[in-house]
């Protein structure tokens, strides 16, 4: 019988061969990685409560290893095979992100592991898009784009039959793992050889910098890697001590006691050198490396709120604030009002027999029979991811017109639906009550 390796280990080993890969094409990146690792560890010299004693050196190999990419795609060919190998390394498609209503021509989903143990394990996450043809408005354009995108293969045939291996096998060898990791991450790989000629790439430039892109290239190159940082402030405050300009401010909430949901900065964008098929050469922006500081999944109450907050008017960071001054920074408040969620876990030796039911969760918290911990924030924010996009990109708009999300044009190129983002978070706490109270 052939000895299959648990997809977890393969995106493991994917995760770390893409880093290296990323720290040699991007410098940067590198000391980005140099910063947050010390920032990190004065951090948690700081607050040594960061993580619960039990869990601590799972959350402290987790912390190393964390980080999320991202990739553009042109086709719903693409994207469907896409689908695929990141399925062989326990990857799936959560969440829908709809960028278009903020100029960004893209919707996308972000692939990642769902289960406990695999996000324990290596939470690597690729945020990925898909280019929205339907909203170019030239039509003569769009159907070059369209050719452009139909010639070419981002995948090896060395993959394809990889993946074709796996489904049959419902899993990969140690070695064909190995060479599943090595051919994979030939997709993510930088061209600097264009697939189209100069004139062409200006015209995708004036629609969008963001479409040049996308068909300029022989392949969706990673764009960025993110490593997770506990303090995001530190980091942004540092990057200019090592000659990294940062993007003017952190998206998402503002600084806070308990952090929620998710911050992010990044850095520009490279100017790289590239050449056109017709050996032009020319220079391109597209790659950069960002950091992020991860927080509290909130429940669909507390996203509301979160999102009514961030649409108040507000100018400057001591008005963000202000702004959220009405979101709860208190984790047992967040915990009562149902804003977060939380994983419980029963620290006394059993349950008091008079209590062991679920009607007595609350004094059970209180007497620290039980405690709770903050469920982290997995996901990512379109708002937030526009952002990024639009700090890379440069500000210009170019001629696309605003869409409105489609979720179903989304998974028909996917082929299948994404998962909902709260159901999963719901079932972790699900999960950690049941263990307690029905002992499973
Ligand atoms: C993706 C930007 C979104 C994030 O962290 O929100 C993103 C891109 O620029 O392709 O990665
Ligand atoms: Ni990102």
């Amino acid at each position: 019988m052939t000895q299959l390796v648990s997809p977890d280990l393969i995106r493991d080993k994917f995760s770390k061969a893409m880093s290296l890969m990323y720290q040699q094409e991007v410098p940067q990146y590198r000391t980005l990685l140099h910063i947050v690792k010390e920032v990190n560890e004065r951090y948690l010299l700081a607050h040594p409560q960061t993580f619960a004693t039990l869990d601590k050196e799972q959350e402290l190999n987790r912390l190393d290893v964390e980080r999320h990419g991202a990739i553009r795609l042109g086709t719903a060919e693409e994207l469907a095979t896409m689908r695929r190998l990141f399925a062989v390394m326990g990857m799936l498609p959560v969440s829908y992100y709809d960028l278009s209503a903020a100029g960004v021509p893209v919707h996308a989903t972000a692939f990642r592991a769902v289960e406990e143990s695999s996000l324990q394990y290596n939470p690597f996450r690729v945020f990925t898009s898909l280019l929205r043809l339907d909203l170019i408005e030239d039509a003569k354009l769009r159907e070059q784009v369209e050719q452009i995108l139909a010639r070419r293969a981002i995948f090896t045939p060395r993959v394809l039959e990889l993946m074709a291996t796996n489904d049959k096998q419902q899993g990969l060898t140690a070695d064909q793992a190995e060479e599943f990791v090595a051919e994979a991450l030939k997709t993510f790989q930088w061209h600097s050889e264009a697939q189209v000629d100069v004139a062409t790439y200006q015209s995708l430039l004036e629609q969008h910098r963001l479409i040049a892109d996308v068909v300029s290239f022989k392949g969706p190159h990673i764009n960025h890697l993110t490593p997770r940082t506990l303090d995001i402030d530190s980091v942004q405050q540092r990057m200019p001590d090592y000659q990294i300009v940062p993007k003017e401010s952190i998206e998402g909430p503002p600084r806070r006691r308990v952090p929620i949901l998710l911050r992010q900065t990044s850095f520009k964008a490279l100017s790289e050198k590239i050449v056109f098929t017709d050996s032009i050469e020319g220079r391109h922006t597209a790659r950069f490396g960002e950091i992020e500081q991860r927080g509290l999944a909130l429940t669909p109450q507390g996203r509301a709120l979160y999102d009514q907050l961030l649409q108040q008017p507000a100018e400057g960071d001591s008005d963000a604030a202000a702004r959220f001054a009405a979101f709860p920074d208190d984790e047992e408040t967040l915990r009562q009002q149902k804003l977060g969620y939380f994983r419980y876990r029963l620290v006394a030796e059993r349950l008091p027999v008079e209590t062991a039911s679920r009607e007595h969760l609350n004094t059970l918290l209180q007497q620290g029979i039980i405690e709770a911990r903050p469920i982290i924030y997995e996901d990512f924010l379109p708002v937030s991811a526009a952002g990024i996009f639009q700090s890379n990109l440069g500000s210009e708009r170019g001629a696309v017109s605003k869409g409105n999300p489609n979720k179903a044009a989304f998974e028909q190129a996917l082929g299948r639906q994404v998962i909902d983002e709260f159901s999963l978070y719901q079932q972790l706490e699900d999960n950690s009550l049941a263990e307690i109270f029905d002992g499973r």
